[in-house]
């Protein structure tokens, strides 16, 4: 069979394309330097899916920023602020739509600046159930559409001249509307799509014509709950496209789940092939093989495209065998579950990675070089090497002492209910907490994170470097706790924090001190943008061999006589953040970080601790894509936060911050965890997140979020009494706390010192 890529990472190896647009939008290049880099990561990956035996090699799955701003672009949904007046879309409208874009200085190309006016950036959301995010596109009930960019033919044509043939990706039609969002009327998206289709007829035209014999057209959306129109709308949408152009082949990829209930709607789908996500839904298969029709090309995706682990190549020869034998190889592909975006590029850059943990890994290089394999060997070829290395280091890995722990094991098997209990109800805790907090009304605190400058960065990055020695950067931290102590109580914050100077990410500082855990040094995976993550590598079973944040706050509440918080990462967001087994389920894995969390929460008790916090910002972005599926994740997933917050005396208050806070679809979820006090995010909403919490007679207090954090305006006083007597008509004065919305990590003082001031007043305002 063919090996097909379904799209490879587009960041390069070295981050390159990270700083070639950061470099432009400084100022410090120009935009012929940032495209220059853009072709030359196009060429170097073209050549390397060529190098490592790929038939099938993807073309614009390369994009200056994301996908899915791109085919916004190529279909001219640009919202009228952007100015564009049609024809080709600028570089600098692309990165306005990306970023916003402000006026003042002159601009080099890159869209940093100089547009003329102020315009915001598109929204922002994760894409499916991955951690990278994608510009939501907007679309009016008028609106109108034309083909607006060549990129997808640019992009083949400059392979073709490399001699490279390529299967051009797009992302499809009926999900871009799926993704889209309504804007000024209230309407769906996906009724426009008799409007799109000529677009992306005209487009798929152009593509034939320039020589492209097949094109992967991406349906993601296909693995989600579909209404009945949705699912016409897919039957609709490829009888128009396979009409218009007969000669092109489509290859229709999903990814990302299981079709389940849209599996009868994508087989019966007119295209010449079809792709599905076995990793996720292996047991999909056999129902595939039976119904697709005899002639159509099956894309078997079966090495995992959204995780790191090396591939049992033996069971999936034996696997795939029998499919090769009873279809025929050219009527069958293998590929990677999705495109590669969502894993790091090569793990033999990791050259400070203990080896043994090394063999067990699979980065996107790796996965192509797995698949070539798998396609030789079905072809015949004696491939015993490759499937005694990829043999050994599974049963290594299965037997490993490093990955299981007894201790853990036993512990977590003695786990019951009462474990994840609180010993009284929040109505008897609270009088407890009150009477030892001794807190004025409206309490004031913030979420935890202070500006984290680039002096932090830098001595950070001297320290870690070992240009810094520990005592000096020590010394640098305590200065800087110090410091923001002293401010929250000059300015008169109730409830103080100590900034998390020391801490580089919200889960990296936690993984670091666990041990289970794994870090890359150039794993990095794009998260938006230029915008990227190391995320974790959990290999093992999780315990706490010591404290973690303990010394930090004894630091930081030895300067002060007002409550300090205590302040951690939840299991949750600690699990989804991180690369995770595939030998045990991840409610196992969540478990067990629980109960290492707990035993941090125990310890700053003991250290005296009286208010812990304990952040989920993940925990809802972790809702599976298929709502029948939401109840498991949310049961485990709180008995998890709940476990790790309930080993604690009634009087000490636990704490928790969820950052995208619309919670109606979840709110008994939200009251199950049991937490004394919530923040969250609702100062965009103007506090309307908040009446579900009211209709739901949530019981426990809440911290509103009263200011926005993502933007660097200075809110006033007056902005925030007016949230807050909307907070009030929704809840009992009695149940408000007052903080922003989010952490203040990626501020700057100048913004955090005023802001806070003017927050502070709010609440004197409201007590007076
Ligand atoms: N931590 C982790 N995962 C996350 C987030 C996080 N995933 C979701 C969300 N937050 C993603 N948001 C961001 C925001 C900023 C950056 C990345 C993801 C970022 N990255 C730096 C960069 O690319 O320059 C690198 C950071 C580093 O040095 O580690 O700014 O908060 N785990
Ligand atoms: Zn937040």
């Amino acid at each position: 069979p063919a090996v097909a890529s379904l799209g490879f990472p587009r960041i390069g190896a070295r981050r390159e394309l990270k700083f070639a647009l950061e470099s432009c939008w400084s100022g410090k290049s120009g935009a012929a330097e940032l495209l220059d880099t853009a072709e030359h990561l196009r060429r170097k990956n073209w050549r390397l899916q060529q190098e490592k035996g790929i038939d099938v090699i993807p073309s614009n799955d390369f994009s200056l920023y994301d996908h899915v701003l791109d085919t916004a672009v190529m279909v001219g949904a640009i919202p009228q602020e952007y100015g564009w007046t049609g024809g080709d879309v600028s570089l600098e409208t692309y990165f306005a739509m990306a970023r916003g874009a402000q006026t003042s200085a002159d601009d080099a190309g890159c869209g940093h600046a100089g547009h003329g006016r102020d315009v915001r950036a598109l929204e922002m959301t994760k894409w499916f159930d991955t951690n990278y995010h994608y510009l939501v596109p907007e679309l009016t009930e008028y609106q109108t559409f034309a083909l607006s960019s060549t990129k997808p033919v640019d992009h083949y044509l400059e392979a073709r001249a490399l001699g490279i043939e390529t299967r051009p990706v797009i992302l499809g039609p009926v999900t871009f509307l799926k993704l889209a969002k309504a804007r000024g009327s209230d309407f769906e998206p996906v009724t426009l799509l008799p409007r799109l289709l000529p677009v992306y007829t005209e487009l798929l035209i152009r593509l034939h014509e320039a020589g492209a014999e097949w094109v992967q057209i991406d349906e993601p959306a296909l693995v989600l709950d579909l209404t009945d129109d949705e699912r016409a709308a897919f039957e609709n949408a490829y009888d128009v496209l396979t009409k218009a152009v007969p000669a092109l082949k489509l290859m229709l990829a999903s990814y990302f789940g299981d079709l389940g209930d849209n599996a009868q709607t994508a087989l019966n789908l007119p295209v010449a092939g079809l792709h599905f996500d076995l990793k996720r839904a292996p047991d999909a298969l056999d129902g595939i093989l039976a119904k697709a029709a005899p002639e159509q090309v099956l894309s078997l995706g079966v090495i995992d495209g959204r995780n790191i682990w090396r591939a049992d190549l033996p069971a999936l020869l034996e696997r795939l065998r029998p499919v090769i034998e009873a279809r025929g190889a050219d009527k069958v592909q293998i590929a990677p579950s999705c495109s590669l975006l969502h894993v790091p590029i090569d793990v033999a850059l990791e050259t400070e990675l203990d080896p043994e943990l090394k063999s067990w890994l699979s980065f996107a290089v790796q996965k192509l070089e797995e698949l070539s394999a798998l396609a030789r060997g079905l072809g015949g070829e004696a491939i015993d090497e490759a499937l005694a290395a990829a043999g050994n280091a599974l049963a290594a890995r299965s037997r490993s002492p490093r990955v299981h722990n007894d201790a853990v094991a036993a512990r977590l098997a003695a786990v019951s209910e009462n474990d994840r209990k609180r010993k009284s109800r929040f109505s008897d805790r609270i009088a407890l907490q009150r009477m030892k907090l001794g807190l004025p009304l409206f309490p004031t605190t913030t979420i935890g994170s202070f500006p984290q400058t680039s002096e932090v960065r830098k001595s950070r990055a001297a320290f870690n470097r070992g240009d810094l020695d520990r005592a000096a950067y020590d010394g640098f931290l305590q200065t800087e706790t110090e410091k923001a102590i002293r401010f929250q109580e000059d300015i008169g914050l109730d409830v103080l924090v100590h900034g998390e100077f020391e801490r580089n990410d919200m889960v990296q500082y936690f993984g670091e001190k666990l041990s289970g855990f794994a870090f890359t040094k150039h794993g990095w995976v794009q998260s938006y943008g230029s915008r990227y993550v190391r995320p974790p590598v959990i290999f093992g079973d999780v315990s706490r061999p010591a404290p973690m944040t303990v010394d930090w706050w004894r630091f930081a509440q030895s300067k002060t006589e007002k409550p300090v918080k205590g302040m951690l990462t939840g299991p949750v967001t600690i699990l989804n953040w991180s690369f995770v087994r595939d030998d045990i389920p991840r409610s196992q894995t969540c478990a067990q970080i629980a109960l290492a969390i707990r035993d941090e929460v125990v310890d700053l008790e003991t250290a005296g601790a009286a208010i812990i916090q304990i952040d989920e910002a993940a925990l809802r972005e972790g809702l599976p894509l298929r709502k029948s599926e939401w109840k498991t994740y949310l049961d485990w997933a709180i008995d998890a936060f709940r476990l790790s917050s309930s080993g604690v005396a009634d009087e000490t208050q636990i704490h928790t911050h969820m950052c995208y806070s619309e919670f109606n679809d979840i709110i008994d979820a939200i009251a199950a965890m049991d937490t004394d006090v919530i923040s969250i995010e609702t100062s965009r909403s103007k506090m309307e997140l908040l009446d579900v919490f009211t209709a739901f007679d949530y019981p426990s207090e809440i911290g509103p979020g009263v200011y926005d954090i993502h933007s660097p305006r200075i809110p006033a006083t007056g902005e925030m009494t007016e949230l807050l007597s909307l907070a009030r008509k929704r809840l009992d004065d009695r149940q408000i706390w007052i903080n922003p919305d989010c952490g203040l990590k990626t501020r700057g003082w100048a913004e955090v010192k005023p802001a806070l001031v003017n927050m502070v007043e709010a609440a004197k305002a409201l007590r007076g």
